[in-house]
């Protein structure tokens, strides 16, 4: 006896059938629901996943990850940041495209009260997807911006709100956690100095300035072409996302990481084991302070300046890869602060050593007029693709000195 339900199934099999014959690779691999892509997204009050929303289109999106009080419970102090990929001068002669918060190198500057509620709206103006981690900053998890572990990507022309309780004092700083080298070598980063009348370094140290030094590495020719290819790469993505064409297999970002196996085991494979070209070795070229190389450190982008007597407070930010090793001539500096913390003595030195990720502040007296060179002693940043002087050199100038019996040329070797 053949039951209703036996007869639709043997129909079922039928029409299988038939889709094989005219293509084996569509009947045997799996659609892209097996890989998750209509599965809800975690963030009940986010836009959800946009990974492979029909219609994909960030414009007019504005996504508000959980976790942090509504605008009329605190209140905050707002902001406004965008991605936006621009040219940069290092130094006369060099030019080169990068991506910068708010088209400035490095981004601008944040001063905000210790437990100040922040509230910071970002725009990706560029074709490629972007987050922002506060570094050092102890905020609420859904807004500590790593994707794929806290947050979907910022995608082009979407808004991105970040809202946290600036906390602890200190120097901080923000980058972006797309960590392609692209990005981490690109000028992605500012400082965010969060100030308290409580701090006891202003009390210890009655100083009267105070200093923000981004150290960098760029290497400009990789950035050059990588950013070219990237955004080749991101305009044929956004096409096929307004096309709905887009599948994780094509673009290879899975909800869960069981769809990441399972598309593995159904034949896909990840762009590192291709021989891709993106693995490629990164050689900075060029080392610079907040955006410039020496000699453009030199004059209107502000070198360091004391007077006789007065106290300043550096604070020095890793906005690079690679380590840097600063040294200050003519000065034993206090060393006060590190990640932002107030240390619980201050240290006496001449040469600090900022690693990736690191912050310093240091605190310098005046009582050696002169001009002073303040430079990174690893001597392959002092250099401009490879010629000295260059990199991260700048200067201590004593204001109240007079006219400098020297002056020096700003020549370069041959
Ligand atoms: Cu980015």
């Amino acid at each position: 006896m053949t039951t209703r339900r036996d007869f639709l199934k043997a129909a079922a099999g039928t029409v299988a059938g038939g889709i094989a014959v005219g293509g084996a690779a569509a009947a045997t691999r799996p659609g892209p629901e097996a890989y998750g892509v209509s599965s809800p997204h975690a963030y009940q009050s986010g836009q959800g996943s946009m990974m492979y929303m029909p219609g994909h289109s960030m414009h007019g999106a504005r996504t508000e990850p959980p976790g942090a009080p509504a605008d009329n419970e605190v209140e905050y102090k707002e902001f406004d940041l965008t991605f936006d990929v621009v040219e940069h001068e290092l130094l006369p002669g060099v030019k080169f495209p990068v991506f910068a918060f708010n088209g400035m190198v490095p981004g601008p500057l944040f001063r905000v009260q210790e437990n100040d509620w922040v509230k910071i709206n970002v725009k990706n103006h560029t074709e490629e997807m972007h987050t922002i981690h506060w570094h050092g900053v102890d905020l609420i998890y859904t807004m500590d911006g790593v994707p794929m572990v806290n947050q979907d990507p910022i995608h082009p022309d979407e808004v991105f709100v970040y809202r946290f309780q600036a906390r602890p004092m200190g120097t901080r700083f923000y980058h972006c956690h797309w960590s392609t080298p692209l990005h981490a070598m690109s000028a992605l980063h500012g400082g965010f100095i969060i100030d308290s009348p409580n701090d006891p370094i202003r009390k210890q140290f009655p100083y009267t300035r105070e200093y923000v030094l981004a150290l960098e590495a760029f290497d400009v020719n990789f950035t050059r072409k990588h950013m070219e290819e990237l955004l080749k790469g991101m305009k044929r993505v956004n096409k096929l996302m307004a096309d709905q064409r887009l599948t994780p297999l094509t673009h290879g970002f899975f909800q869960r990481y069981e769809h990441f196996l399972k598309a593995m085991q159904d034949g896909w494979r990840p762009p590192y084991t291709r021989g891709n070209a993106e693995v490629t070795s990164i050689k900075p070229t060029f080392f610079a302070l907040n955006g410039k190389s020496f000699p453009a450190t030199i004059g209107e982008h502000g070198h360091i300046k004391i007077k006789r007597g007065e106290y300043i407070r550096i604070r020095l930010i890793s906005g690079s890869w690679f380590q840097h090793s600063m040294h200050l001539h003519g000065h034993q500096f206090w060393v006060v602060a590190e990640d932002g913390n107030v240390l619980p003595y201050f240290k006496r030195a001449n040469t600090i050593h900022v690693a990736p990720g690191k912050t310093f502040d240091i605190i310098v007296y005046g009582d050696n007029p002169g001009f002073w060179d303040f430079h990174d002693h690893n001597e392959l940043h002092t250099m401009n693709n490879g010629v000295y002087p260059g990199g991260m050199i700048t200067m201590l100038e004593y204001e109240d000195m007079g006219p400098p019996p020297y002056v020096p040329s700003y020549s370069v070797n041959q």
